[in-house]
């Protein structure tokens, strides 16, 4: 088990928020993942190592910023 929080910036409102996650849900071994829009924070929890640049390009092709918290 493995899990890791990133800042992301640039989500403004619920819908960012739901893109996030299920964005981040469909990476490989990712197992759960909470978005807190509030907070501009996204928190992964993975049965197997994150890869860390695919979270952040994902992220950043969506339009975010996004850096390891
Ligand atoms: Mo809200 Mo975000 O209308 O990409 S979904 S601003």
């Amino acid at each position: 088990m493995n899990t890791a929080t990133y800042k992301v910036t640039g989500m403004t409102c619920n819908g960012c928020a739901n893109k996030v996650k299920n964005l981040l849900s469909e990476l490989d071994g990712v197992d759960a993942v909470e978005v807190d829009l509030a907070a501009g924070r996204a928190t992964l929890r993975a049965s197997r190592g994150i890869d860390e640049a695919r979270v952040v390009e994902t992220l950043e092709e969506a339009g975010y910023e996004a850096a390891r918290a």
